[in-house]
């Protein structure tokens, strides 16, 4: 079985690659000639929404969108739908991480740390929305990046349970617990009594 990733991140789509294993054969936007969907939506859901359908449009195979986010309950929610573009409209980890780290500095240092991934996926096939679903994983923030595996805010996330960040522990460990993870064992259960 073959789903396209209405994704141009390519570290999504190789950790959904990693967690589906050879069940099926995963492809992305890269290399492909689709124009950009445009996020306009202020929830993952709207967002994932908007970008499986489209794509759903233009191709017969099964999309599959992913939207997902950094919630910091310090900054109300921030970065939220905005994590890919924090640090500015052309951002990357690099300075989506830097904004956040200037945002941490100027918390008072009792102020809880608490934060979570969330992500959203939504399976489509020609325009019509199949199904969604969401996944979460609850954590704390810290004012340092550490490690380097992953990507995005992976090196400034301590999830609950362990004391080190998603990019200082193994991607395995990051696979066996994430936001994506959670949504992604949705989308396969569905996958299998449906199709
Ligand atoms: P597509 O829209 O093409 O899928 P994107 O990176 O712009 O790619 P989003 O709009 O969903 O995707 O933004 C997701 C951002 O949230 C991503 O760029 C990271 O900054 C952050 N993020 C999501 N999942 C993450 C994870 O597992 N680890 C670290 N950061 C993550």
């Amino acid at each position: 079985k073959s789903i396209l990733i209405a994704t141009r991140n390519a570290h999504k789509t190789e950790e959904i690659r990693e967690m589906l294993g050879d069940q099926f054969q995963v492809s992305d936007l890269n290399g492909l000639e689709f124009p950009p969907v445009e996020e306009t939506g202020t929830t993952f859901l709207e967002n994932a929404t908007l970008k499986a359908v489209e794509i759903s449009k233009q191709t017969d195979e099964l999309v599959i969108s992913d939207d997902s986010g950094l919630e910091v309950d310090a900054l109300d929610g921030e970065p939220g739908v905005y994590s890919s573009r924090y640090g500015g409209e052309d951002g990357n980890d690099q300075l989506n991480n830097a904004k956040l780290m200037e945002k941490l500095s100027l918390l008072r240092p009792d102020v809880k740390r608490s934060a979570r991934f969330r992500c959203v996926m939504v399976i489509a096939r020609n325009g019509q929305r199949l199904a969604h679903f969401s996944g979460s994983v609850e954590g704390r923030i810290i004012d340092e990046k550490r490690g380097d595996h992953g990507f995005g805010y992976d090196p400034l996330f301590i999830p609950d349970g362990h004391e080190k960040t998603f990019a200082e522990l193994d991607g395995q460990i990051k696979n066996s617990l994430s936001h994506r993870s959670r949504a992604l064992t949705q989308v396969v259960d569905w996958l299998s009594q449906t199709a």
